[in-house]
């Protein structure tokens, strides 16, 4: 988890040495959708990287679990309009990636793009462009530096093919604030994870950023079998808020487009109960019961992986609090086959 700032720095490297002949194979296809996919984390961060790269280019995208394109491949593309499909696994061996990028080539339903840690994985042989970034290798079941250098990968590609300068610069800053981020929250991570009165977790994120709530709570899951929740802020209210209690801890990622809407919802979770952690730029000012604070300065679409460093030291800490190894949780392999 801490040494993610540094992986930053060779995906940025990877990205943008390959940049002329990422732009040749899109502008060649020219794609009106783009569906991305993975399975579990790699799906979750799908989420995030369909929003932003709909809001970078203005091609509609979005996120489907690979299973769902496995299954049914035509539900998804319609005919003569050509899309692209963009699949992300660490592995590269995930049976449902890789099945679905099969089918969808064999039926040639769309070209596809693959994004792994393993230049030899069956995802890398099937898919039409590959692109692999073997220095995220990692030991853990869990997947954590992974998801971020995946993420980071998708949004240099958005900036890549939206030609936006700008965004690259933004991007390019990344690893060095992630660095200076890291070595503050890590205190508060460690200081909520030793928290074991609480027992129910809630993670709300706001478009690009509901993928990043999932895998905040997907860690949390994975790693202390905790009961977590993810959901969009204001769809929180709609009913599940009734399950809050003082045993409930939520962690609301503040962006500055939801901004509005933050306040009056941190009033009410925290009314019925729950303790509530603000994380983003100037998170402080929403009246949280705890706040985490991101570098000033970044957009929300390119400030995105800087919101999981701590998350995922907050689940490694409550791991160790409760005894159990974080590497390695109950039910679940580093690849999951069918
Ligand atoms: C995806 C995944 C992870 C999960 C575990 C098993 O793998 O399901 O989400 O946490 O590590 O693998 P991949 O397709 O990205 O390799």
């Amino acid at each position: 988890i801490r040494r993610q700032p540094d992986t930053w720095k060779t995906t940025w490297e990877v990205w943008t040495e390959k940049r002329a002949s990422l732009l040749q194979f899109f502008r060649e296809r020219q794609p009106e959708s783009i569906l991305f996919t993975g399975c579990g984390t790699s799906y979750y961060l799908s989420i995030a990287a369909a929003r932003l790269f709909q809001e970078q280019t203005g091609i509609p995208a979005q996120a489907v679990p690979a299973s769902e394109i496995m299954i049914q491949p035509t539900a998804f593309f319609p005919p003569d309009r050509p899309a692209l499909l963009v699949a992300s696994s660490r592995s590269g061996e995930t049976s449902e990636v890789v099945r679905a990028v099969k089918v969808v080539q064999e039926r040639r339903l769309a070209p596809s793009l693959a994004i792994t840690g393993e230049p030899a994985s069956q995802l890398a042989q099937s898919a039409g462009f590959a692109l692999a970034l073997p220095h995220i290798r990692e030991q853990s079941v869990v997947m954590t530096s992974s998801f971020t250098n995946l993420l980071f990968s998708l949004q240099l590609w958005t900036a890549i093919v939206a030609g936006n300068e700008d965004l690259l610069r933004e991007l390019r800053q990344v690893p060095a604030l992630g660095e200076k981020h890291l070595s503050t929250a890590e205190e508060t991570a460690r200081q909520l994870g030793a928290e074991e009165s609480f027992t129910h977790f809630v993670y709300l994120g706001l478009g690009a950023y509901y993928g990043l709530a999932c895998e905040g709570m997907l860690k949390m899951k994975e790693m202390t079998q905790t009961f977590c929740e993810a959901f969009n802020p204001l769809e929180f209210r709609h009913g599940p808020i009734s399950t809050l209690n003082r045993q409930s801890r939520v962690f609301l990622l503040k962006s500055r487009v939801g901004h509005p809407h933050e306040q009056a919802l941190v009033l009410d979770l925290q009314q019925s109960g729950a303790d509530v952690t603000a994380i983003g730029e100037q998170a402080g000012t929403l009246g949280a019961d705890r706040s985490v604070e991101l570098p000033p300065g970044l957009g929300d679409g390119s400030r995105s992986i800087l919101y999981l460093p701590f998350l995922q030291l907050l689940a490694y800490y409550r791991t160790l609090q409760l005894k159990q190894n974080p590497d390695q949780p109950r039910n679940l392999g580093q690849v999951v086959r069918l």
